[in-house]
């Protein structure tokens, strides 16, 4: 993909995805079609639905050598990511869109041959978009993301965590120093949507992310605009992240990722 493509591509993503929020927003206090997944908490709408088919009738009238992994099925059966491979996630953080009506995002990552090229997570009720394009930087909205710059000892640093995790009976609990961890923080936060936090890490408003179960479509974007903020983005234990498969995460600023992830080697 040259430079041009790659430019044409990433405001085509853009206006795409605003096309898309502007749809959920205009439709935001209409009753909702609610179904369950792979539990009763898992939810899914037929705004997820609506906005996935968005996204696969788009990509495939424009750009229809391209491939589409998404959520809710609308996408192509993907196995590996040669070519140029769109991983989006229509509704993250479907829990807060069905509650809240606000707090949640549309998640877009593109890329080439495995290489993370585009980072899309759009803010749907506040109309933010945090982009990011490899080698070029994260921006939200116009304003430069950079949190090499931010330096705090781990005592000071909020986390996102889903305190989920710290339920006893969760089996990776209870091989791992998250407690130690949680006592070792200033406090954690948890937001619901996995690429929201993801953005908050690159903003600086959030340290650290840590999750011990997402998919590729809640991480795909914000593992580019982590990175291109100047974050640290592996999974919990250090490793490269396998953008097939459900996945750990640990993003934040360079200060605190070796600490967390050491709770998770030291014990692994
Ligand atoms: P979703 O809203 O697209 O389902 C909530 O903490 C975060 O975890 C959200 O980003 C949510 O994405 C994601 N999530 C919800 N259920 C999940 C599951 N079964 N596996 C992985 N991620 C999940
Ligand atoms: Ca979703």
């Amino acid at each position: 993909m040259d430079n041009i493509e790659r430019n044409q591509l990433f405001e085509t993503a853009k206006s795409f995805i605003r096309d898309a929020g502007t749809a959920i927003r205009e439709k935001i206090d209409q009753p909702r079609t609610i179904e369950t997944k792979s539990n009763a908490d898992d939810l899914v709408t037929e705004m997820d639905q609506e906005t996935e088919r968005f996204f696969a009738e788009k990509i495939r009238s424009h750009f229809p050598q391209h491939r589409l992994f998404g959520e809710e099925g609308f996408g192509d059966e993907i196995e590996d990511l040669d070519g140029t491979v769109w991983i989006v996630d229509p509704i993250d953080g479907t829990m807060n869109f069905v509650h809240q009506k606000r707090n949640f995002a549309i998640s877009v990552g593109i890329y080439k041959d495995g290489v993370g090229e585009i980072g899309l997570i759009y803010d749907v009720m506040e109309d933010v978009l945090y982009s990011a394009l490899h080698g070029e930087g994260a921006y939200k909205d116009g304003k430069k993301l950079d949190i090499s710059s931010y330096s705090k000892p781990i005592e000071q640093s909020i986390l996102c965590l889903n305190t989920t995790w710290m339920l006893p009976e969760n089996r990776l609990v209870q091989h791992t120093g998250i407690h130690d961890l949680v006592k070792k923080i200033r406090s954690t936060r948890s937001y619901g949507s996995a690429a929201l936090e993801f953005a908050y890490v690159a903003e600086g408003i959030i340290d650290g992310y840590l999750s011990l179960s997402l998919m590729p479509w809640d991480v795909a974007a914000g593992v580019i605009i982590v990175r291109e903020a100047g974050g640290i983005v592996t999974t919990a234990d250090g490793e490269e992240i396998d953008m097939l498969n459900r996945t750990t995460i640990m993003a934040s600023h360079s200060d605190i990722h070796n600490e967390v992830v050491e709770e998770f080697v030291e014990l692994k």
